[in-house]
Parts: structure tokens; sequence; C-alpha cells
């Protein structure tokens, strides 16, 4: 299921708006993913503060998202451009990829609450399939 260039014009036209919402978007996400899905939290044991809103996971919040708007601008060759970040959570973080599926949905669900009028469900299944390669692209290393 790869993007057709109608579905990446669709990603980088409604990313060109969001990314202005980047630390909102990325803390929400990380946020609603610890709350729904508490097994996650295991990777993040480390933070003084997991609640919705601390510190760590606003900061972290702006580091996700920001990574994924590079790799938006680098839509055409999304393998290469997650490759170091690829290696770093299978190698260093061993971040299991089925929680790369679970953020991929809690970012979703975000930009519908944040984006109401523009999160169409053309926008929706776009940035649905964009962040499926995302996913695929982060599992490249893992063996
Ligand atoms: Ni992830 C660190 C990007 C999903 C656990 N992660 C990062 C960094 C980026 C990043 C960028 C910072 C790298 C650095 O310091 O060089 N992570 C992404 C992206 C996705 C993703 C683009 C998927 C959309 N990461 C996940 C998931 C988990 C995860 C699903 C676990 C549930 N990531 C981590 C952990 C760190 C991390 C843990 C280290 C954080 C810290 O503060 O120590």
């Amino acid at each position: 299921m790869s993007l057709s260039a109608k579905d990446k014009e669709t990603v980088k036209a409604f990313w060109a708006k969001a990314s202005g919402r980047a630390e909102d978007i990325g803390s929400e996400a990380i946020a609603r993913m610890l709350t729904v899905y508490p097994q996650t939290k295991t990777y993040f044991s480390h933070w003084k503060d997991l609640s919705p809103g601390s510190a760590p996971v606003k900061k972290h919040g702006g580091i996700v998202v920001a990574s994924i708007t590079d790799a938006v601008n680098k839509i055409d060759d999304l393998a290469g451009s997650l490759l170091t970040l690829s290696e770093l959570h299978a190698f260093t973080l061993r971040v299991d990829p089925a929680n790369f599926k679970i953020l991929a949905q809690n970012i979703l669900v975000v930009l519908a609450t944040i984006f109401p009028v523009d999160f169409t469900p053309e926008v929706h299944m776009a940035l649905d399939k964009f962040l499926a390669a995302l996913a695929r692209a982060l599992s490249e290393k893992y063996r």
C-alpha cells in the first residue's frame, strides 16, 4: 500500500499547517499513548513525570513531531531518511515495533481533535498511509 502522488501532496499540504503545532501534537499524542496503552510507559521509566503536559512529555513530543516533519520533507525516501532513527529504536532503545502503529493511531486521533475542519476523510486516509509507511521505515533495521 504505497502512497500515490496525490496522497503525498495531501500529506504535504496538511503537514504545512500541522507542523506549526508540532509540540502540541506530539505531546498530546504521547500523553494519549501512555494513558490508553499503559504498557508503553515501560520505555519512559527514566522520565521524572509521565503525566500529560509534563516537561518531558512536551519536550519529547516536539522532538518526535519535528522528525515526522523531516520525514514529510523526504517523503520519497522514507527508509533512507529514517535509517538512523530505525537503528536507534531497534538496537539502543529496543522499542517493540508494534508500538509504532500504536503511536500512529494516537497521532491521528490528536490531529482530528486539533484540526477538526482540515482533517477530512481524504486527509485521514493519506496520513494513515503515510504513518504506516513511516512505521515500516522505522522497522526496517530490526532484522
Ligand atoms: Ni521514539 C527517542 C522519533 C516512536 C520510544 N524517538 C526518539 C527520538 C526521536 C524519535 C527523533 C530522539 C532521538 C535522539 O535522541 O537522537 N519515535 C520517533 C518517531 C516515532 C517514534 C518518529 C514514530 C512515529 N519511540 C516511538 C515509540 C516508542 C518510542 C512508539 C515507544 C513506545 N523514542 C522512544 C524512547 C526514546 C525515543 C524511549 C528516548 C527518549 C528519551 O527521552 O530518553
